[in-house]
């Protein structure tokens, strides 16, 4: 099928958990963007580009020296800094639709309520680092943690941030929740917890009603 040419492009990003299901939807998703004919770019956070990448391995690598927590939140900005000025930014501005695993609001979910960092500080970076650039529309994958994190364990070796306790990602959950009420219009909550069909159910209905394709 051709590319659809637009003259703005669409902004999503996907959030939740550990072991939500967010790989394995965003290549549902991607699927029928691109079967609409639309320019896809799919990418993830913290990466999407080389420099960003490297900065993800920084952050999820497990190390003997402790990551301070403004260091973890300075670097996920630095990653985002490259990761919009490099890809995100480009593919807009000539129509393309993005398709981000994760974003800012999985900084204000893990560094800010899953370790504390002030929400204001945060939210200060987030305009230094992306004016008023915001995603069209989230989707939030949401299923109690030990769901995700038996997921997680089912499938393999654990990075630095999953070997968190279930408190830590307790909070993170929370904080999804109460970003999606700040902003309950960006936001659209599929229930994670059900079987894969049953999630895809879900997004196919919200891929019709939130994108109309
Ligand atoms: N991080 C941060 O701290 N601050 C930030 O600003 C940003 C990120 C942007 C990397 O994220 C880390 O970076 C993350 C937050 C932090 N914390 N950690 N660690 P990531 O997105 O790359 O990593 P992740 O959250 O750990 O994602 P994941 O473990 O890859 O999980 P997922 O993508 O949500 O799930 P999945 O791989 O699609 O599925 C997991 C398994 O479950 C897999 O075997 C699937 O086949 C299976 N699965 C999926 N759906 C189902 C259903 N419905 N039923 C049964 N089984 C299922």
């Amino acid at each position: 099928m051709s590319t659809k040419t637009k003259h703005s492009g669409r902004f999503i990003t996907i959030e939740g958990t550990e072991g939500v299901g967010k790989s394995t939807n965003v290549a549902y998703i991607s699927k029928r963007i691109e079967r609409a004919g639309f320019e896809l770019v799919l990418t993830r956070e913290p990466g999407g580009t080389v420099l960003a990448e490297n900065i993800r391995e920084l952050l999820l690598a497990p190390s003997e020296e402790k990551m301070a927590v403004d260091t973890e939140l300075l670097l996920v900005f630095a990653a985002r800094a490259q990761h919009l000025h490099q890809v995100i930014k480009p593919a807009l501005a000539r129509g393309a639709w993005v398709l981000s695993d994760r974003f800012t609001d999985a900084t204000y979910a893990y560094q800010g309520f899953g370790r504390g960092i002030d929400l204001q500080r945060i939210s200060e970076l987030e305009a230094f680092v992306q004016g008023s650039l915001r995603p069209d529309l989230t989707i939030l994958l949401d299923a109690p943690v030990q769901i995700g994190l038996a997921r997680a364990v089912a499938r393999g070796k654990l990075d630095r941030i999953e070997l968190e306790q279930q408190s830590f990602f307790e909070r993170v959950r929370e904080g999804y929740h109460q970003q999606m009420e700040k902003e309950p219009q960006r936001f659209a909550k599929i229930d994670a917890s059900l079987d894969l069909a049953g999630v895809e159910q879900q997004v196919d209905q919200l891929i019709r009603t939130r994108l109309g394709i």
